[in-house]
């Protein structure tokens, strides 16, 4: 029988939808009233919650109460106030200010279910957990769990401008800020903060780390206080990204070297100021001396100087830094083969170990690059003993798809945070590390740059939003599953049904292997348009210039050498034992092998085949992969409500048309720049495609794409101005049957041209090519299929495509494949 689908869904309550579940699966009757002892906004959030989850899954009438208990109850309480009962309760493990305790026991004679947590943060975090646990009907009875996080810093990172757009950010608009100001409407500010508490965030950095300076001006930190009152009752801090140029940008001073009395006692007023607004303001996020930013080295002053002078400031209040270790130099000589961007970090940040006053943290990027698909571990986070760390992860998916394509992370950063960096001694992995426990550090923990926006989808993609989630459950306890929490992610998305749970639990645990298959194998890096917008492939746009995202393909082989005996000595900078893991090709593993070593295209892997056999395959088993994600997805017709299940199909359509794009682009570059071909004869060989090019053309014109990799054979045709409309046609010459047609062009997001597909004179479809994908050319990035599924053909059927141009876009179109059967 089939699970009767929730009603249309938008996905804004992402997995918090408090669907009717029913107490079947509980294993218990749970009281409906709940009783909170003592008194805090966030106790009251929390009493709110648990009614309002309770409501919404087991229904029948919630009442409440504060400091009196007359029945049987769900009782919410600190530990302090616990103590001052007539009660001898005493959890199995230490709750610490954030960590909660469920248990049952006996109060003034009634059952009572109690939420205790270590503070008011510590109840809360309790009743998303039991909420957690109702939703995906687990059993609760006779509750006996203790759960502390695993680090005291669990930030979420917004890179938002003042203007209202988000820096990498594929969920719309801001939620923070519009026209240079704070949003008057804050509501959803409040929803998100909502969301990170239900998942153990505990702060917030709401601006660009590319900071706006405007942000410390006097006339502004009111409305920053705005924030701090929509995140408060959440337990969320407000923090904030500093230029560290403002003591001289809105500060009037002549200066901003850290080391100048001026500039500190600037940053003590400020900092002052921002308190006597937010008294609980969290702190500041530094981004400095990177990408052109302003910073130190302005005054030949370190990192160190900088983290201090802002900690030294913030910390009466008791606030903390965050400086990021992402500091490196953009104009790398790319002919000099000992240059490496990925040796920056370490390079700067490990000779200031112990430099650091013990309110800064260094936030360092998992990867030594730039969040791509696949790096090894970033050597820092084993390479400092004494000072606070967090890893950097990144949840808005910047170079793995960008909302676009599915591509679940857990899977990747539990990789990073399970990684022993063998820091000294043997286990030590990154989740240790971050979280203090390895070199004693008070404070660390873990960010994640998110950047919501104001889609109702809060990132894109229903799907996309596992990955916030994840982070919260990861950095709450590193030690969970990946699977553990896809599972939860999908129950608690679209409930319990015996097939919906497991099947997108599935495909998102399948998905990253998928993106990195069909994007950048081997850790070779995500082989796409560094330059513009990190999205569709460019697989030169990272050669030959100072950026240092390099892999050095070029006609021989394919790979950088960081080896310490003839490469660029960046494996020098990890302990030994993870040193003898990469240096040789022996031990290195193959998915990291590109990253460590520059190899011909004939050696064989150990996977047993050569590297650019291993390209042409895994391009195109992720391309099949893709779209058997969309098959997959099909399966669940009728067991997820309409919305969302088209919104979802919708997007995964899109992502294996461009899976195809990828596919193509790699294997066909690659075909020309090694002279090998494919020994399944599949790369640059389309024997059911049909070049726009080589039809019959009437207005439309062929042009040379670029990169020429991106459109099929490298040429496409557009219809010029100022015609109106143009015409591509050939004859069908195969035989008479059912055919599926993809019509291969692109979308630009400077025109809406439409298109109009006849068979014999018949319109068979048509559509306008209105998405919003990043650029203003025909390239890897517009690219992008129609598929026409059950087309009827016979042979010398004239089949026409019509394309109507707007604005800069001229129906631009690449191809067109005719499929045997409807695949
Ligand atoms: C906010 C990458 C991104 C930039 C980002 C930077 C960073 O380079 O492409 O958009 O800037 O990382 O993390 O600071």
């Amino acid at each position: 029988m089939l699970a009767a689908p929730s009603s249309a869904e938008t996905g804004a309550a992402a997995w918090l939808r408090y669907a009717p579940v029913g107490e079947t699966g509980s294993g218990r009757t749970l009281p409906r009233h709940v009783v909170l002892l003592g008194d805090s906004l966030v106790l009251r959030t929390a009493q709110q919650e648990l009614v309002r989850g309770l409501d919404g899954m087991l229904g029948g009438a919630m009442s409440t109460a504060t400091n009196q208990i007359k029945k049987n109850s769900i009782v919410l309480v600190t530990r302090p106030d616990l103590d001052k009962l007539p009660l001898s309760l005493h959890p199995a493990a230490a709750l610490g200010p954030e960590g909660f305790w469920l248990t049952d026991a006996k109060l003034h004679g009634h059952d009572c279910l109690l939420i205790i947590g270590g503070t008011d943060r510590g109840v809360l975090y309790g009743v998303f957990a039991l909420l957690r646990k109702i939703a995906e009907g687990a059993n609760v009875k006779n509750l006996n769990e203790v759960q502390a996080p695993a680090a005291p810093f669990r930030w979420v990172n917004q890179w938002d401008n003042l203007n209202g757009t988000i820096e990498r950010g594929y969920g719309g608009k801001s939620i923070f800020f519009e026209d240079g100001a704070v949003r008057a409407d804050l509501t959803r500010a409040a929803d998100y903060a909502r969301l990170l508490a239900s998942v153990g965030i505990n702060g917030c950095s709401v601006n660009n780390v590319n900071a706006d300076p405007r942000m410390l001006q006097s006339d502004f930190l009111p409305q920053l206080a705005r924030f701090a009152d929509a995140f408060r009752p959440w337990g969320v801090k407000l923090s904030i990204s500093v230029d560290f140029s403002s003591p001289k940008a809105v500060g009037g001073l002549s200066t901003f070297d850290p080391l100048d009395p001026k500039v500190a006692e600037w940053w003590r007023r400020k900092v002052d100021e921002i308190y006597r607004l937010i008294p609980d303001f969290g702190g500041f996020v530094v981004k400095a001396d990177s990408e052109g930013r302003s910073g130190p080295s302005s005054y030949g002053r370190s990192p160190a100087d900088a983290a201090n002078v802002l900690a030294r400031a913030l910390k009466p209040h008791g606030g903390v830094v965050f400086y990021r270790a992402f500091v490196y130099n953009h104009h790398l000589d790319w002919r000099n083969p000992k240059n490496d961007r990925a040796k920056a970090a370490y390079d700067i940040f490990h000779p200031l170990d112990g430099k650091f006053d013990d309110n800064v943290i260094v936030q360092i990027k998992y990867g030594p690059i730039d969040f791509q698909v696949r790096e090894p571990v970033s050597p820092l986070l084993g390479g400092l003993e004494k000072t606070n760390e967090a890893v950097e992860l990144q949840i808005t998916q910047e170079y793995t798809g960008q909302q676009r394509h599915l591509c679940f992370l857990a899977p990747m950063w539990k990789e990073v945070l399970d990684f022993d960096l063998h820091a000294g001694r043997d286990g030590t992995p990154v989740k240790d590390l971050v979280a203090g426990k390895t070199f004693h550090r008070p404070i660390g923990g873990f960010v994640g740059v998110a950047n919501v926006g104001s889609d109702p989808t809060w990132l894109g993609s229903i799907l996309a939003m596992a990955n916030i989630y994840a982070f919260g459950r990861v950095a709450w306890d590193p030690n969970l599953s990946a699977g553990a929490i896809a599972q939860e992610w999908t129950r608690l998305t679209f409930g319990n049904d015996r097939v919906v749970a497991p099947t997108i639990a599935a495909m998102q645990l399948a998905s990253w292997h998928i993106y990195e298959s069909y994007t950048g194998p081997l850790g070779a890096g995500t082989l796409t348009n560094i330059l513009g917008s990190h999205y569709g492939p460019g697989i030169e746009s990272s050669e030959r210039n100072g950026w240092g995202q390099w892999h050095r393909a070029d006609h021989e082989g394919i790979g950088m050498d960081r080896t310490i005996a003839t490469g660029t000595g960046f494996i020098g900078q990890y302990w030994p034992a993870v040193q003898r893991l990469y240096e040789t090709l022996a031990q290195c593993p193959d998915e990291l092998l590109l990253f460590f070593h520059h190899v011909p295209y004939d050696y064989v892997l150990h996977a047993g085949k050569t590297v650019i056999q291993y390209i042409y395959d895994s391009h195109y088993d992720g391309a099949e992969e893709a779209q058997k994600l969309v098959e997959d997805w099909k399966s669940l017709k009728g067991r997820v409500d309409e919305e969302r299940y088209a919104t979802v199909l919708a997007q995964l359509e899109y992502q294996a048309g461009h899976a195809i794009v990828w596919r193509d682009a790699i294997c066909q570059w690659f075909l020309r720049m090694s002279g090998i071909a494919d020994v399944k004869g599949r790369a640059g060989h389309y024997p059911n495609r049909v070049e726009a090019e080589s039809m019959e053309l009437s207005g439309y014109v062929s042009f040379n794409v670029t990169p020429w990799e991106t459109a099929s054979a490298g040429k496409a045709i557009e219809c010029p101005a100022p015609a109106k409309s143009c015409t591509a046609s050939f004859h069908f010459d195969r035989p008479a049957g059912r055919y599926a047609l993809d019509v291969e062009y692109f979308d630009q997001n400077n025109g809406e041209s439409k298109f109009r597909v006849y068979i014999a004179d018949r319109l068979i479809d048509e559509w306008i090519a209105n998405d919003h994908l990043p650029t203003t050319k025909p390239d890897g990035d517009s690219s992008t299929r129609r598929r026409i599924q059950g087309v009827e053909l016979r042979p010398g059927d004239e089949i026409r495509i019509e394309g109507i141009p707007d604005r800069d876009e001229r129906a631009p179109v690449d191809y067109v494949e005719i499929f045997p059967a409807v695949r």
